[in-house]
């Protein structure tokens, strides 16, 4: 069933591919060319890797494991069950984020919104894209891309971190790490205080309190900290803290090959190789 007033949202337009053709809702999703386009790039892959588990030596999910082609393969095409298979899931990965994003991008057009969603999205499909093309195709294989499993993905993470030593060294890594502190904490400060300002709980008579306002919460910091960032700018910090956690992730992992091959710990000598340390 349609809500009444979901049906002013629903209007013609937007589109960036095929015109009328695909402008329509199916239940409440709006479906559009890249509507079509991102369902058959997620089934295809999802069928694909149900295909590779077949191919492997267990269907317990923990272990089920799609690994990319051996390094010996370089940039080349492999055969099917030595990593094409990967390839072929990485384009489909690929192909549905990309529709996706640009589903976003028609949505908005369509709704007279700014693209901030699909930028958003844009930077964890680009902290991905990094990931599995970007460095891959910068040190000369796509055997280093990361497997397509649950537990395989993790000894990947750990096997990459110990070849340079100690990855914490990293100094993107560094800022990557601490932009995701940092956007869980801005994320739980802002929602403790719009549930804060939204249960106000009764007055000193016993009835309801009203809703509170946002002079209310701008007072509950600024009598606290001296400070309120503001309704809008809590916004703006937290879209800033999130995006900056992808784009330093992706940063910290293309360095750490093409720019970096020895420990992390070692890149911090170029503090004590300053020209500024008496003999
Ligand atoms: C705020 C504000 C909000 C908020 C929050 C603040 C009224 C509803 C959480 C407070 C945030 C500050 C002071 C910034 C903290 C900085 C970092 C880096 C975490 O002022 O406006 O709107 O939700």
């Amino acid at each position: 069933a349609m809500l009444n007033f979901e049906k002013k949202y629903r209007v013609r337009g937007g589109t960036l591919i095929g015109g009328d053709l695909f402008d329509f809702w199916v239940g409440p999703f709006y479906v559009g060319f890249f509507g079509v386009t991102t369902i058959f790039f997620s089934v295809l892959g999802t069928l694909l890797i149900i295909y590779g588990a077949s191919q492997g030596p267990t269907w317990n999910i923990w272990q089920i494991n799609i690994a990319p082609p051996d390094l010996k393969y370089g940039l080349a095409l492999a055969p099917l069950k030595e990593g094409g298979l990967w390839q072929v899931i990485t384009i489909c990965a690929l192909g549905a984020f990309g529709s996706w994003a640009l589903r976003q991008v028609e949505i908005s057009r369509k709704l007279g919104m700014g693209y901030h969603v699909p930028v958003a999205y844009g930077v964890a499909v680009f902290a991905y894209f990094t990931l599995v093309v970007v460095r891959p195709v910068l040190l000369g294989a796509w055997g280093h891309g990361f497997p397509y499993g649950i537990l395989s993905h993790l000894d990947w993470v750990s096997n990459v971190g110990y070849q340079y030593l100690h990855f914490h060294y990293n100094p993107a890594h560094m800022l990557a790490v601490t932009f995701f502190f940092t956007t869980t904490f801005a994320l739980s400060l802002h929602g403790a205080l719009v549930l804060a300002a939204a249960n106000p709980g009764r007055t000193r008579s016993g009835a309801q309190d009203v809703v509170k306002t946002a002079e209310h919460e701008n007072t509950f910091f600024r009598d606290t900290i001296g400070y309120s960032i503001g309704t809008l700018g809590i916004h703006r910090l937290g879209l800033f803290l999130a995006l900056s956690a992808g784009f330093w992730s992706a940063v910290c992992i293309v360095i750490s090959g093409p720019f970096w091959t020895r420990g992390w710990p070692e890149w911090w000598g170029w503090w004590l190789n300053l020209p500024i340390w008496p003999l």
